[in-house]
């Protein structure tokens, strides 16, 4: 049973627009214990497919990729409503909305697609019970962390990054939402030996988009034609969705995202932390690095 432990008080801003819980050492936007316990209890169904990632590794993009799949690479179908409408994110409730979007998810109908940043320890047990599909999506650390950085530099509903180089220690330690990314890489990894989970990389995607949407439609067991699976990589392309107001989070009230401090689609690129990183931190993350992953199996690209 996970330990809730105390609200957390030292990411806070004056700002900050969600609740921050500490579950089992995580932080996590939760808006009270009472939801945590519902979250915990959420009732998974088996056609649910299940959307996992650490903050910042391509989210929105698999989310995209996975609507255009489902509505068979109809781009008007998928520009119906904002990212954010269109399918729940399990642990938040967003201060734009009536209501928490797991309680959303509840009314839904089947099939489901859910969005979780939980690391795999806390997901609620009905999602193994049920043998729910999972897709994970990784992203390399060091881009993680600018992204996520930009990230809290523009969504007031986040606690004020400071500078780079605070935001820079608290990702290695893992004092940010959702924890450490070395647990949540290392978690989801072990995980797949047991369950229905189809790992990606960001990096793959990148580089690849035809040859990784091919392996997320065998994991659906679903086929397409290859005109259509033209169309979602030009779709889900960096440079489309950036452009497209119902995936780029521009729809999204200013005063929860604020899109003239950083953009949400910002670079779309790996390697953006060479712009960011000095000599000495690269160096210093890379120890670190070797030291928290050590006897993984799990390799990542910085740069492609
Ligand atoms: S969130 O808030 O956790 O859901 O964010 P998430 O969607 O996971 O990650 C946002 C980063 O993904 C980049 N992105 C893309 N990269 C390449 N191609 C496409 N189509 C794409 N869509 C989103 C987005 O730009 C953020 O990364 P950075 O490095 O900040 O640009």
């Amino acid at each position: 049973m996970a330990k809730v432990e105390k609200n957390f008080s030292t990411m806070e801003r004056s700002s900050t627009l969600f609740n921050i819980l500490e579950v089992d050492g995580i932080p996590l936007p939760v808006l009270s214990k009472e939801m945590w316990n519902k979250i915990s209890n959420f009732q998974a169904r088996p056609d649910d497919l299940f959307l996992v990632t650490y903050p910042k590794s391509g989210t929105t993009w698999m989310q995209e990729i996975l609507d255009m799949i489902k509505n068979d690479g109809d781009v008007e179908k998928c520009k119906r409503v904002n990212t954010l409408e269109r399918y729940p994110f399990l642990e938040v409730k967003f201060p734009h909305k009536e209501k928490p979007d797991l309680e959303i998810a509840l009314e839904m109908s089947s099939p489901r697609l859910i969005k979780t940043h939980l690391p795999s320890h806390l997901i609620p047990p009905s999602i193994w019970k049920e043998n729910c599909k999972i897709i994970y999506v990784a992203r390399n650390a060091k881009d993680c962390l600018v992204s996520f950085y930009h990230f809290h530099r523009m969504a007031s509903l986040l606690p004020d990054p400071q500078n780079f180089e605070e935001f820079y220690e608290k990702f290695m330690s893992g004092k940010v939402l959702f924890g450490s990314w070395f647990d949540h890489v290392k978690g989801w990894w072990a995980a797949k030996d047991t369950h229905q989970i189809l790992y990606l990389f960001y990096e793959d995607i990148k580089k690849n988009p035809k040859h990784e949407i091919h392996k997320v439609l065998e994991f659906l067991e679903k086929t397409l034609s290859d005109d259509i699976i033209n169309r979602i990589v030009h779709h889900t392309s960096f440079d489309v969705m950036k452009y497209n107001p119902m995936a780029n989070q521009t729809a999204v009230p200013s005063y929860i995202l604020n899109h003239s401090i950083s953009k949400f689609m910002r670079k779309g690129m790996p390697g953006d932390w060479k712009n960011h990183f000095t000599v000495t931190m690269n160096e210093n993350f890379d120890k670190y690095y070797e030291k928290r992953m050590t006897g993984a199996t799990l390799t990542f690209c910085t740069e492609i």
